[in-house]
């Protein structure tokens, strides 16, 4: 099996694999620091810790991740806890660095793993309507070929597998925002026990957390917003306006980006020997906590299809593979596109809007039934 791209997907689709007595080769253009200190998703569902644990990355997961039974909505200068754990029958998430994570797993793969190839960009995969496809790459200076029975594209939203595919038989549905977020890494230790997620009219603002001395905030910007126009003091300035009734403790501004904000699915994910997982088949807004939790899901599916198709020689899952992973996908597309435009405020926003958004906020704090909703798809469906 050939594995394109090193992130959570590649990783955990290699780990999976393995443990099924399947063989893998993972192919990841940066270097192993590079992969390991990239800043990105914090929030697991239950689900996903649940996999991480049973393919024996689960221990320090354990140790240092932060279990977490509710959320905040701040919204009109008023703090609402929404209890997940009560509203889901008992499901709660971890909030656990991406990054560390992914060095968990690159720690499993070296120590015990399949080749994992770091410096490895993949150019090209040519005959997906064959019986052995073949990744072009490119290592150490010069090019070389890797034949495999399947690819799978683990390769992320700017990947070279989706490009296997030929145009006439995929579709790509988008959709994008006018705003981005402006995210930021502070040393200091979180001011709130839960996730605090803020409207108000000068934007949305989100205050997480990596561990117990390190704190991680969002400020809703404008697209193009050059991160050098927010130094650290206009920053906590800002996410005190927006918080309202609560302010969050100011600390040294250790890593600053700004990242754009966007829907995106490829359907099918599959085509012939050919498959794309995790971000290089879709995107979400981060606002819904969703991105790395569909990217485990659907590598967990994938790989319980091979096990099936190697132990018995069935690929009844494998050819439903795509059509079960969508069905997860367009629901978090949904919770995600919901969340964001309930919590964001669009330039120009008509007070006609703003009205409907702190309405529904009104509803998801004050409804038994519409908040389980909201618990359920954030806690992740089963
Ligand atoms: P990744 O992590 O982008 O990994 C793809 C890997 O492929 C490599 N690659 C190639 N390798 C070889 N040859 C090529 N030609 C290659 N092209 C690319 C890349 O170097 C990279 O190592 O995709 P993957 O594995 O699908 O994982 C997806 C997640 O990373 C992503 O969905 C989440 O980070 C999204 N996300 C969040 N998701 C959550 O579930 N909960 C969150 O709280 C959350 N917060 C976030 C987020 C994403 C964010 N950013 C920066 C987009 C917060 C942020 C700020
Ligand atoms: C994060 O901690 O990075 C994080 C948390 C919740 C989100 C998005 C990002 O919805």
């Amino acid at each position: 099996m050939g594995i394109i791209g090193g992130g959570p997907a590649g990783l955990l689709l290699a780990r999976l694999l393995h443990r099924s007595g399947i063989d893998s080769v993972v192919l990841e253009r940066r270097d192993r620091a590079y992969v390991e200190r990239r800043q990105r998703a914090g929030v697991l569902e239950q689900g996903t810790a649940d996999t991480l644990r049973d393919c024996g990355a689960g221990e320090r997961l354990d140790r240092q991740g932060l279990v977490h039974h509710g959320i905040r909505l701040h919204y009109g200068r008023r703090s609402h806890r929404l209890d997940l754990r009560a509203l889901t029958g008992g499901r709660s998430v971890v909030v656990y660095a991406q990054t560390e994570l992914v060095k968990d797993l690159i720690a499993l793969q070296l120590a015990d793993g399949g080749p994992l190839v770091f410096g490895a960009r993949a150019l090209a995969v040519t005959g997906a309507d064959t019986a052995r496809p073949v990744v072009h790459y490119a290592h150490g200076g010069r090019e070389h070929t890797l034949t495999c029975d399947y690819v799978v594209g683990c390769d992320g939203f700017h990947g070279i597998t989706r490009d296997a595919v030929p145009a006439g038989t995929r579709r790509t549905y988008e959709r994008g925002y006018p705003y981005s977020w402006l995210g930021i890494l502070a040393g200091v230790p979180p001011s709130c026990d839960e996730l605090v997620y803020a409207h108000s009219e000068r934007g949305f603002a989100l205050f997480s957390m990596r561990s117990p001395t390190v704190s991680r905030l969002y400020l809703q910007v404008p697209n193009g917003t050059d991160p050098a126009d927010w130094p650290d003091e206009r920053i906590w300035d800002e996410l005190d306006a927006r918080a309202a009734t609560w302010q969050p403790a100011r600390g040294p501004v250790t890593a600053k980006s700004v990242l754009p904000m966007r829907s995106v699915v490829t359907e099918p994910m599959r085509y012939g020997r050919v498959l794309l997982a995790g971000d290089a088949a879709h995107l979400v807004p981060p606002t819904g906590a969703k991105g790395l939790n569909l990217a485990v899901a659907d590598v967990t599916e994938l790989a319980r299809a091979f096990a099936r198709l190697k132990d018995s020689g069935s690929a009844e899952l494998l050819d439903g593979w795509s059509d079960t992973c969508l069905r997860r996908v367009w629901r978090a597309e949904h919770f995600s596109y919901s969340m964001t435009t309930m919590l964001h405020t669009a330039p120009g926003q008509s007070a006609f809007d703003t009205r409907l958004q702190l309405s529904q906020l009104d509803r998801v704090t004050s409804s038994p039934h519409a908040a389980a909703e909201l618990a359920e798809n954030y806690t992740g469906l089963p």
